[in-house]
């Protein structure tokens, strides 16, 4: 059977950070032996999380869905990274475990790490890619071209002469 190569989104969530539990995250996903492509610390706007779960605008917790993602209740941080190799959502969704912290297997890292609040809102520390549409839109959304060590998706220049950005002074 030939297996596809695949990239996918891991956000490691703000109660993840709150609660230092980057490393325990990295380690698990380590297990994976995939290839790491690209990594950084996003403060997420409010525009970002809506984008990000945009296919769960309609859930009566979606204005506490993207508070939660926007660190609202614990840290104004996430961790993003981009995995890349074989079967590469599969074997990302299958350590995170299950949506629902309480169902999820308790060796997964949501079983192991997630809860849900008394509010009813799902802390389950990270979210991966479901497929290699959602894949693809979430790593455009979240990361540059520049920013990934391969081009995984088509890419095209611009030339840019009247834009404002920071360099070092
Ligand atoms: P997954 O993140 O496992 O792909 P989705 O896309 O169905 O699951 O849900 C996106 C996020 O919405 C979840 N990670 C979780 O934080 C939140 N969520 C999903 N279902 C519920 C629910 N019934 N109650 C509260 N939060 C939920």
């Amino acid at each position: 059977m030939i297996v596809a190569e695949q990239q996918t989104l891991v956000l490691i969530k703000p109660d993840g950070l709150k609660k230092s539990l980057t490393g325990n995250v990295l380690t698990r996903l380590s297990e994976t032996k995939l290839t790491i492509i690209g990594a950084k610390i996003v403060k997420p706007t409010r525009d970002l999380s809506v984008a990000h779960y945009s296919h769960m605008k309609d859930k009566p917790f979606f204005e506490e869905l993207i508070r939660y993602l926007m660190g609202e209740f614990h840290t104004p941080r996430v961790m993003a990274l981009v995995y890349h190799g074989e079967d590469a959502i599969e074997k990302v969704r299958g350590i995170c475990g299950s949506t629902n912290p309480e169902e999820a297997d308790p060796v997964s890292i949501r079983g192991a790490y997630g809860r849900i609040t008394t509010k009813g809102v799902y802390e389950n520390v990270i979210h991966a890619s479901t497929n290699e549409e959602e894949a693809e839109r979430e790593i455009k959304l979240w990361f540059k071209p520049g920013e990934l060590i391969l081009e995984p998706y088509p890419v095209k220049e611009e030339v840019a002469s009247n834009y404002r950005r920071k360099v070092w002074a």
